[in-house]
Parts: C-alpha cells; sequence; structure tokens
C-alpha cells in the first residue's frame, strides 16, 4: 500500500506527465485561429491603390501581402452598399439568382441554396444565410476594378469578382486558395488572418489537411495544439488585419488565410489566375496608366472563361478511379477529353502528361487507385502535377491559335513508351525539392524553396 506521502508524490507525476507531454502549453491553445502571436505587421498604404506597375513588381509578383487603406474612398457607388432599400430597388423587376451558404460558420460540406437577389435580401438579417456568389449582372456596372489592375495584361489574368454579403459573425474556414485575390470591404469589417506558408512550410503541409479542399478541418474557434503540433512554436508569426468600409487587402496565392466578419457585411473579391498574374509583363509600355476618369468598370470586361484548377484536377482524378478508369491510356483518353485536345496528336503534350500520370502513380505500377489520389494531399506533390497540367494548357492554346495540325504525329503505341520513359523522370518528383529541373522562372524568389512551381499555378 501507498502512504499518503507517495501518493502524492505519484499524483504530481501524473500531473506533471499531463501538463509537459500531453496538453499543450501554449496560450493560443483551444482559443481562435490566430489569435495569440507572435505577430507580425503587414505593409499597409494609405494613398490608395498603387499604380499596376508597382503592385505587380513589387507585391504580387514576389507573394507579398498588402492593404490599401481606404482604397475606395473616392468610389462614388460606395454608398450604395449603406441599405439594402437601394439594392432593393436595383434588383425589384429582376430574377437574378445567387447561391446562398447556409452555415456561417463555414463548414465545406453544408447546403448551398440559390435563391433571387431579392428574396436573399428579405430573408438574410433573419436566417443562418451568407451570400457567396460571382458579382451579379446588374451590380457589375457599381464596381470599379481596382486600379492596381487597370492594365491590358492584368485585367487578361483577372478570373472573377465575387461578392460576399451577410448579417455578420460569419467565419470561413482555415484555407488557402490557388488565386491571387484582392479583397475589399463595402460595408462592416473583416478581419483576416494571414499566415506565410513560404516561412512555415510545416505549418502549411499539416493544418491544411483537406487536400481536395485545400482547407483545414482545425475548428477555427477553439484551435486544439496537440493535434495541430507544428502550431505549438513561438516561431510562428501571424498576421491580423481588419478591415473596414473602403479597405481593400491584396492575399497572395497559396497564403493561408481565415476570415470572419461582424454586423452587416459586404465585401468584393477579385481573383486573379496566379500564373497568368505572374507572368504578366506590366510595364510603362504595356500598361499606360489609364485616363482617370474612365476607369474599367465590372460590366465592361470581358469576363474570362474558368479555367481547370487544382480543385477540377483533383475532383477529375478521384471521378476516374470511381469509374474504375486507372491506367495511362484511360486517364490519356479522359484527360483528352475534358482538355478538350488529343493529347496523343502532340509529342510535347503527351511527355508532359506521362510526367503528371507519374507523380500521381506513387508506386509506379501503372495503375492510379484511390490512396495514391489521395496521397497526392502533399502540397509539394499536387502542385507539381498542377504546373505540368498549366504547362500542358499552355501548349494547348497555342496549338489552338495556330489551328494548324499538319505537325501532327501519328502516335499509335506512343502511350506506352512515354510511360516507359518517363519512369527515368520519376525521382524528380519523388522528393521535397520538385521540379527543379523544370523550373523555368527566372527563378529569384525567396519562395521557391517551398514548393517549387507553386508559385506559378
Ligand atoms: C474533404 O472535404 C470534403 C468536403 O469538402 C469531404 O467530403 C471529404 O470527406 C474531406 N476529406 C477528408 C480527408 O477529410
Ligand atoms: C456608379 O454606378 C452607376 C450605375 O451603375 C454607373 O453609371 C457609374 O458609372 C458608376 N460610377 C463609377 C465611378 O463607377
Ligand atoms: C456567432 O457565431 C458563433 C459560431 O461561430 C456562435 O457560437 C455565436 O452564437 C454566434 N453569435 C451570434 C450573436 O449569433
Ligand atoms: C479623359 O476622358 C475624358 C472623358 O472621356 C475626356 O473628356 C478627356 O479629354 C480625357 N483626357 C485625356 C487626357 O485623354
Ligand atoms: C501549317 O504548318 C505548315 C508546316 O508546319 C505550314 O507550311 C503552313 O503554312 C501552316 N499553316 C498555317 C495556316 O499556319
Ligand atoms: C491532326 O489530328 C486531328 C485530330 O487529332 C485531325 O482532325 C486532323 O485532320 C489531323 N491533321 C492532319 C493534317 O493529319
Ligand atoms: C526507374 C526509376 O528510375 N525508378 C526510380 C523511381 O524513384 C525511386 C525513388 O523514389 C527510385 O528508387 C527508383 O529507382
Amino acid at each position: 500500500m501507498y502512504n499518503h506521502r507517495q501518493l502524492i508524490i505519484i499524483y504530481i507525476y501524473i500531473f506533471r506527465f499531463f501538463v509537459y507531454s500531453s496538453t499543450s502549453q501554449h496560450q493560443g491553445h483551444l482559443k481562435p485561429f490566430g489569435s495569440s502571436g507572435p505577430f507580425k505587421k503587414i505593409d499597409e498604404l494609405r494613398d490608395g491603390f498603387p499604380d499596376p506597375i508597382i503592385f505587380f513588381n513589387k507585391y504580387l509578383s514576389k507573394s507579398h501581402p498588402v492593404l490599401f487603406r481606404q482604397a475606395l474612398i473616392n468610389d462614388v457607388n460606395l454608398s450604395l452598399w449603406n441599405k439594402d432599400e437601394n439594392l432593393n430597388k436595383i434588383f425589384s423587376n429582376n430574377n437574378e439568382i445567387v447561391h446562398v451558404e447556409t452555415r456561417k460558420k463555414e463548414s465545406r460540406k453544408q447546403d448551398i441554396l440559390t435563391m433571387t437577389m431579392t428574396e436573399f435580401l428579405k430573408r438574410y438579417q433573419y436566417e443562418e444565410l451568407y451570400l457567396v456568389a460571382e458579382v451579379p449582372n446588374l451590380l457589375r456596372s457599381y464596381f470599379t476594378l481596382p486600379t492596381s489592375l487597370q492594365c491590358k495584361p492584368a485585367i487578361d489574368a483577372f478570373q472573377v469578382a465575387m461578392l460576399w454579403f451577410s448579417s455578420g459573425n460569419t467565419s470561413s474556414v482555415v484555407h488557402t486558395d490557388d488565386y491571387d485575390n484582392i479583397n475589399c470591404v463595402l460595408q462592416g469589417d473583416k478581419q483576416f488572418v494571414l499566415l506565410d506558408p513560404h516561412a512555415h512550410k510545416e505549418v502549411a503541409s499539416e493544418i491544411i489537411d483537406n487536400y481536395s479542399g485545400s482547407y483545414s478541418s482545425i475548428d477555427v474557434d477553439s484551435v486544439d495544439y496537440n493535434k495541430y503540433p507544428s502550431l505549438d512554436n513561438n516561431n510562428i508569426h501571424y498576421y491580423q488585419v481588419t478591415l473596414s468600409k473602403g479597405d481593400c487587402l491584396f492575399i497572395p496565392s497559396l497564403w493561408i488565410h481565415q476570415v470572419r466578419s461582424n454586423n452587416r457585411n459586404i465585401a468584393v473579391n477579385y481573383w486573379l489566375n496566379h500564373k497568368r498574374a505572374k507572368n504578366a509583363v506590366v510595364n510603362e509600355n504595356t500598361c499606360l496608366l489609364m485616363n482617370k476618369s474612365n476607369f474599367m468598370r465590372l460590366d465592361t470586361i470581358e469576363w474570362p472563361k474558368e479555367e481547370p484548377n487544382i480543385e477540377h484536377l483533383k475532383n477529375l482524378m478521384l471521378d476516374l478511379v470511381d469509374e474504375g478508369k486507372t491506367n495511362f491510356k484511360q486517364w490519356t483518353n479522359e484527360f483528352s477529353k475534358d482538355l478538350d485536345f488529343d493529347l496523343r496528336s502532340n509529342v510535347e503534350t503527351i511527355t508532359l502528361f506521362a510526367e503528371f500520370f507519374n507523380i500521381v502513380d506513387a508506386n509506379e505500377n501503372g495503375f492510379i487507385t484511390i490512396n495514391e489520389v489521395e496521397s497526392l494531399s502533399d502540397y509539394n506533390k499536387i502542385t507539381a502535377a498542377y504546373d505540368i497540367i498549366e504547362d500542358i494548357l499552355d501548349i494547348v492554346d497555342a496549338n489552338l491559335d495556330q489551328t494548324n495540325q499538319s505537325n501532327n504525329i501519328s502516335i499509335n503505341n506512343i502511350d506506352d513508351e512515354m510511360y516507359n520513359n518517363n519512369h527515368r523522370i520519376n525521382e524528380t518528383f519523388s522528393g521535397d525539392e520538385t521540379g527543379e529541373e523544370e523550373e523555368e522562372e527566372e527563378g529569384e524568389e525567396e519562395d521557391n524553396d517551398y514548393i517549387d512551381g507553386h508559385d506559378e499555378l
């Protein structure tokens, strides 16, 4: 039997065990995501948007976030958002449909409703509703494209403008986007927490644990540091940014972020295709600053068609395996259909596609399994894979421009040949330092070592 003194000592050991080896002592443990520091300060500009040349050279191409305080202050249409009354007038004779989420604390598994704008305006103050949709047609004439994007090569990279509208108290999941993003608050305020994935690679690959959605299963209101030990580290610097009406924030592609909103809340965000934005040549010649009284409104911009992106790629791969299409020939056929281009008709595209297949086919047996697709959750791998698809798309685009297929190669067995040849390339993609060989950028960026090729998405 133990005497009292021994029992106390045992209790102390048990206590110490829990305190020191089981429970995180970090002050952020079980608190909202990013609520305890240390913090880093975001660059802040106070004179509206910088011109496109500065924006692209100093921020976008360097994946450097920046806050444009009161950038919309001179926007004559900013007062439109003050009252629902104004919006009701605009939509009074219109049936435009919008997508509406049904959980203000974001769940990627929630139901999405569709309803008219008028119906949304009637209901959103009283129900758990969050409009997240492309800016409705009828509203586009009220939006001026941020002047940092008012330049032809920048507009060519423009992907989509989204409207975010709720009565407040929304919180997003922790996630990343493939796009570069400028987010502007039109009403209410929004809090952003940003985390640099290049400075915190281990955090990025641990917490973004749902690969098909590029998001984290972290409970944003109570982060369990025991579950995400990479966060249990006092060298992780968060950026906390609060935007008020008229403020805009640039969030670089692939930066980890989480967003909350308060009160009646309206925001717009502009997504740019990262690869195109990064390759955009924005200088004095290509980007004559426009006549200030003629700034482009959203309704005057030709809406680009949505490109295949990582999301689409992931879903396509999962669907193929589901349908029992698992070998190289089948994938070549299906991807050809998806890209609307016969991958075999061009030696470069079929070679690249074989490289792509090899990345996915981790055990190199020639068949893709669900496990192999799932294990692509490794950030480096999925982006290396997606990068190849982007390269294929470039070739496809160039070829379609020519509409000249006289350089068709007659290939019948080339699939297998290519497939075998490309096994040689496999080690290129097997480690963390993927894709060195195919780095065709100028390569001066410090973020290259995060994931090679990542910065081209
Ligand atoms: C990822 O999220 C989707 C919903 O967005 C869900 O269906 C799927 O089960 C999740 N996968 C994992 C591994 O959590
Ligand atoms: C404001 O909105 C009106 C109505 O769509 C439009 O005619 C006008 O050009 C907009 N002004 C600016 C500066 O965008
Ligand atoms: C705000 O949202 C949180 C969940 O994120 C919920 O617990 C809380 O009750 C909500 N507050 C109000 C006032 O609706
Ligand atoms: C700018 O545009 C306005 C309206 O179209 C026009 O009146 C003015 O002359 C233009 N200014 C310059 C410098 O082109
Ligand atoms: C198509 O390509 C062939 C040779 O590759 C060239 O001779 C011909 O001029 C091209 N046609 C067009 C329309 O570009
Ligand atoms: C090239 O291939 C396409 C289909 O892949 C075909 O439609 C076209 O006629 C071919 N052109 C030549 C010159 O063989
Ligand atoms: C054929 C070939 O080169 N296979 C290599 C693929 O990569 C693995 C390492 O991931 C090597 O062990 C194989 O030899």
